[in-house]
């Protein structure tokens, strides 16, 4: 998978991926991020003007087209032949789920459009973008945070990225529902025990455990998943 990362604000990538899973993933050649700042291509050398006024007189500033259609315009260049699919991450795009992840973990190469200030012009949206993605209902200063969120997620389900100690058939919505509560040393922490079963030995017993509090915590906290994992 390749991500073509386009910003405002590079540096916030400074160490982003620079860890753990996803770098592995990068050394691996398994995945590889591509940052790339959109004021590059504002073509006004002197001002490298990337901003202006929306029309109808809102409050605040919106992107320019001309530098964002420049910028994913040499992105789809440098992914030449890997069919990029590009992304804007904002709060009016398809909120993104584990299925939403799976289906990007599913394409060649992405291109993630990290918008600023109050956002972009919406002849970007129409021309360029493929799909608009959302990380929740909350408003952020920027896409860079999301574009984080979607690497990430999405880096975890290529395959080869995960060994079997981090494996996704552990996590939470690998099968549409949350993670059942986990424990490790010691026995006894702050006068609580764990949960007994799970020092029995009994294989089958602790996964009924585990399948029946996954159950309980999803119907408890997020009913609605249930629907989705084909269970009432
Ligand atoms: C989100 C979000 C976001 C919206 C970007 C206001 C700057 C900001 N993007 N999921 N303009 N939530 N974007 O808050 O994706």
């Amino acid at each position: 998978m390749l991500f073509d990362i386009l910003t405002l604000f590079p540096a916030m990538f400074d160490g982003a991926f620079t860890d753990s899973i996803i770098k592995r993933a990068v050394d691996k050649g398994l995945v590889s991020v591509d940052i790339h700042n959109i004021r590059d291509y504002s073509g006004d050398v002197k001002h490298q003007t990337v901003d202006d006024y929306p029309y109808g007189g809102d409050a605040g500033m919106l992107m320019k087209p001309e530098p964002l259609a420049a910028a994913i315009r040499a992105a789809k260049e440098r992914l030449d032949g890997r069919n990029p699919t590009v992304v804007y991450l904002t709060p009016a795009g398809r909120l993104l789920n584990q299925d939403t992840v799976k289906e990007l973990s599913a394409k060649e190469s992405l291109i993630l459009l990290c918008g600023r200030y109050k956002g972009i012009d919406q002849r970007v949206i129409d021309s360029y973008v493929d799909m608009e993605v959302s990380i929740g209902d909350y408003v952020l200063s920027g896409g860079e945070i999301p574009a984080m969120a979607v690497v990430d997620a999405v880096t975890r389900l290529i395959p080869g990225v995960l060994s079997n100690i981090d494996s996704a058939e552990t996590d939470s919505f690998h099968n549409g529902l949350l993670s059942h509560p986990h424990y490790t040393r010691p026995e006894v922490f702050e006068g609580i025990k764990v949960p007994e079963v799970l020092i029995s030995g009994h294989h089958a017993n602790i996964r009924g455990w585990q399948k029946q509090k996954s159950l309980e915590l999803t119907k408890a906290r997020r009913p609605d998943l249930l629907n989705g994992a084909g269970i009432d």
